[in-house]
């Protein structure tokens, strides 16, 4: 089964959203395999975020995706990469649609709430960055028959 990484940004940890934010992603069905609080450093902030590193945002992203704890989650479900970007909604809160995390819960881009993986291979390469094997867990839920078509 396909895997995915989801973070809870320091805005919405400070927020008290983490709740209503993991929530949102349970309701949905996706499976938690990994969960952990850590403060990204600047070396970490640099790997996660390596495509955007020359950006002209990325000291503004810096500064914040490191500014507090964040919730680390791996997720576990069919096509979870895309089931997790639609509840999260566009990058830019005043364009994600009404229903979504950033659509409901956010006003601006550089204080989005929720990193969600953008595809297979990212999502491969950032749960490598935030989850040791042994982390990461293995079980059933009775309700999988009712959520996941076999
Ligand atoms: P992430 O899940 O954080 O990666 O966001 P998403 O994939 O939706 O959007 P991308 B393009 O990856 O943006 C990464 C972070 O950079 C911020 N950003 C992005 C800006 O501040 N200005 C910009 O012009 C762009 C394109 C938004 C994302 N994180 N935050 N916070
Ligand atoms: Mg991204």
């Amino acid at each position: 089964m396909n895997k995915t990484l989801a973070l809870v940004k320091p805005d919405g940890v400070q927020r008290g959203l983490s709740g209503e934010i993991i929530s949102r992603i349970e309701k949905k069905g996706l499976k938690i395999v990994g969960m952990k609080m850590i403060r990204m450093d600047g070396e970490l902030a640099k790997l996660h975020y390596a495509d955007h590193v020359e950006k002209p945002f990325f000291p503004t992203l810096m500064d914040f995706i490191t500014s507090g704890p964040i919730i680390a989650l791996a997720l576990e479900g069919p096509n979870c990469v895309q089931a997790l970007r639609n509840l999260m909604g566009s990058t830019n809160p005043n364009e994600a649609t009404p229903g979504s995390i950033r659509g409901d819960l956010g006003l601006s881009v550089g204080n989005n709430l929720i990193h969600g993986s953008d595809s297979d291979e990212s999502a491969k390469r950032e749960l490598s960055i935030f989850f040791n094997e042994n982390e990461l867990f293995k079980y059933e839920r009775s309700i999988d028959g009712w959520i996941i078509e076999s």
